[in-house]
């Protein structure tokens, strides 16, 4: 094991496993608000959680790079984004971290964080990732770029640029695929043929890596493995995650009128979080009240991160313009 690599102590997992509650916890919370006629629209993270939060436990925030999409809601909170940040961002306030409040909540970006911006589009995060892992193996110090994406990503042009490039370049990227088997209403077999993501990573010669998105310890350990790779020189890796979609595509889709609803009670039924609580019990680290404790530290947390983003101002029509045309 590389001497980079920090040990899964029960209190980094701990602390994983509350970023995965408030993460829940906060989207719930969205959810409600979109309902109320409050926020505009947002993209629920809700089955993703644990894989996200898995794989960024993994790396490192305070040097890597990390190129997010629009589901990254967990891997934002575990990149560092606050609650009420988050919370800024859906109210589209002054205040919100990514844009001042002008770009879709999911798009989330953070210069001392390492987050770069991205975009609603599907799939431009992909070749950007690769030119980022050039540029860091040219700095040699050892860093690496994260770029996460769904598998109806994979059928866009910026998937096969990043990745054969950053394969011929051999640039410390982390390709991380969230196949939650559905591009809103289109299910993988009209996307991706054969078994799955993984399989594409033999074209580029890099290893492809599938993984159970529910199983914490083996996210975090594929995404550890891939980062020693990197950092040491042997270039990219692709990783798919198998995770499960437990909300529709975003506020503004319902995907009962297109899933089976057998299909959607039993992926209810499969829900990743209890999952994790229950390996964490297994081992010892958690009980009924030590979760309940955090739980109530949590919905603490999301109501004052939400009392204080409704209370923030929205931004100034004066500055409509600004970050689109040049200040004059
Ligand atoms: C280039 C482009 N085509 C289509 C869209 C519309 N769109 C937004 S999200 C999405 C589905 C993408 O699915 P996937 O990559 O599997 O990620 P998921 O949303 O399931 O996490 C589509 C088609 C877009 N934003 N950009």
């Amino acid at each position: 094991m590389s001497p980079d690599v920090a040990p899964l102590t029960r209190e980094r997992v701990l602390d994983a496993y509350r970023t995965v509650l408030r993460a829940r916890a906060l989207d719930d919370r969205r959810f409600v608000l979109n309902r109320a006629g409050k926020l505009a629209f947002i993209i629920s993270p809700r089955g993703h959680e644990v894989a996200q939060v898995a794989a960024i436990t993994a790396l490192d925030p305070s040097r890597d790079r990390f190129c997010l999409y629009y589901r990254n809601f967990a891997a934002a909170l575990a990149c560092g984004f606050t609650p009420e940040e988050l919370m800024l961002a859906a109210f589209a306030r002054a205040a919100d971290p990514s844009s001042g409040g002008r770009q879709t909540p999911g798009n989330f970006g953070s210069r001392r964080r390492g987050v770069i911006i991205g975009s609603s589009t599907v799939g431009p995060q992909i070749p950007k990732a690769a030119g980022i892992g050039l540029a860091l193996k040219w700095r040699g110090e050892g860093s690496l770029c994260y770029v996460s994406f769904g598998e109806g990503a994979t059928s866009q042009g910026d998937f096969h640029e990043g990745l054969n490039f950053a394969a011929i370049h051999q640039c410390p990227v982390i390709f991380f695929c969230e196949n939650n088997h559905w591009a809103i209403s289109v299910p993988q077999r009209l996307q991706v043929a054969g078994p799955g993501v993984a399989e594409r990573a033999a074209a580029y010669g890099i290893p492809g890596v599938r993984v159970r998105g529910d199983d914490f310890f083996a996210v975090h350990q594929a995404v550890q493995e891939a980062a020693v790779r990197a950092r040491s020189g042997e270039g990219p890796t692709l990783i798919e995650a198998e995770v499960l979609r437990l909300q529709s595509h975003s506020t503004d889709d319902d995907q009962r009128a297109y899933r089976d609803a057998a299909e959607l009670a039993a992926e209810a039924a499969r829900d990743p979080i209890p999952r994790m609580r229950e390996a964490l019990t297994k081992r010892g680290w958690l009980n009924d009240e030590a979760d309940a404790a955090l739980r109530e530290e949590v919905n603490r947390e999301v109501e004052r991160a939400t009392d204080a983003a409704e209370a923030s101002p929205d931004p100034d029509p004066s500055t409509l313009g600004r970050h689109v045309y040049a200040d004059v």
